[in-house]
């Protein structure tokens, strides 16, 4: 007799999508759980330091590319709940656990954006790790997920896009705004490797997420793809990647890059970098302030629930 965790192996092993009435063991329905509602964390409060610049963007055509970034953002992080909620998780206990410090957001959202050259860094750099490691998450086993990384990763290529070409058009600029951007790509190079997560000897996670078809390739793996992707990128923009070690090794066919500070991660994922604490008491300031619209919205479907039974 077929059992439901026969069915559940086999829909794995075949490369199929566990979908939400599927079976799944408990531990598959955590960690989906667990990595969807960080990553949903991870975009609401990603849109804080871009955010930052919208009164103070260089122009009109500038702001506008950066309000709807920042709102694709919260769209992200939208269809993400969403997902995670056909896991049976509820978003308010989400939202508590991201303002009350118990679940995770990504450790680059809690650096300092100091000029605008950084909005440009970010789209290059940051939406560029996002891409190389979410691309392979449209093919995740969790069906609601995969699907929604589709369309995030198809606004998230743009973003990157947008990024490289503010740089492009700094770097026709100014010694000055040259400078912003070699600035800028100093301070943002290590922690955009640190977004791939430790090192694969260090992950606790990877192993039995790879071994569920929820993550596809390793943290290490990513990490890799993301450098050689990104360096042919610098060149051509004409800034100077902070690490000497970064050289071509053409027996690897890779580029070996130089030892990560995985102290410094270990402190910004601890809660103590630059501006975690800024980042969660802005965000549970919005939850405060918001709290009038939620009550308002379920007042409001309630009341459409009661005329429609009174029909
Ligand atoms: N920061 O065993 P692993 C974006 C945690 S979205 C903080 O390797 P796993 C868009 C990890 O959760 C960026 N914590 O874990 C955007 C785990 O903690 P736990 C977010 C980190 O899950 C752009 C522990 O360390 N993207 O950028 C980090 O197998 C611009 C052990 O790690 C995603 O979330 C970190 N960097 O692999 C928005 C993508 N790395 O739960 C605005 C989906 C690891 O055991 C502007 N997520 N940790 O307590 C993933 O692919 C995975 O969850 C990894 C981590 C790769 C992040």
């Amino acid at each position: 007799m077929t059992t439901v965790e026969d069915h559940f192996d086999a829909t794995i092993g075949g490369n199929r999508r566990i979908e939400p009435r599927d079976w799944m063991p408990d531990g598959y329905r955590a960690t989906v759980i667990r990595q969807i509602a960080q990553h949903a964390h991870s975009e609401i409060i990603g849109m804080q330091p871009e955010g930052n610049w919208i009164t103070r963007a260089p122009s009109l055509r500038r702001k506008a590319i950066l309000l709807a970034k920042v709102q694709d953002e919260a769209g992200h992080g939208l269809y993400l709940y969403s997902a995670a909620e056909t896991l049976g998780a509820d978003r308010a206990d989400l939202t508590e656990m991201l303002i009350s410090g118990r679940q995770k957001y990504s450790s680059i959202f809690n650096y300092p954006t100091l000029s605008y050259a950084d909005v440009g860094v970010i789209g290059w750099l940051v939406d560029g790790a996002a891409i190389c490691n979410q691309v392979p998450l449209c093919r995740s086993s969790y069906g609601p997920y995969a699907r929604a990384m589709i369309r995030i990763c198809k606004e998230e290529s743009f973003h990157q896009r947008q990024g490289y070409e503010l740089l492009l058009t700094m770097m026709r600029g100014s010694d000055a705004q040259r400078q912003m951007v070699q600035d800028a790509t100093n301070r943002f190079w290590w922690p955009s490797l640190m977004m791939f997560g430790p090192p694969d000897d260090a992950s606790p996670n990877t192993a039995r997420s790879m071994a569920w078809g929820v993550k596809r390739h390793t943290n290490d793996e990513l990490r890799q793809r993301f450098v050689d992707m990104t360096v042919p990128q610098a060149a051509k923009l004409g800034v100077t990647l902070p690490d000497p070690e970064l050289k071509w090794n053409a027996g690897r066919g890779h580029y070996d890059f130089g030892s990560i500070d995985w102290e410094e991660f270990a402190a910004v994922v601890a809660g103590n970098g630059p501006c975690n604490a800024q980042r969660v008491a802005v965000r549970r300031r919005a939850h405060a302030e918001g709290a009038w619209v939620r009550e308002a919205a379920s007042a409001y479907a309630a009341r459409q629930a009661q005329r429609k039974r009174a029909a």
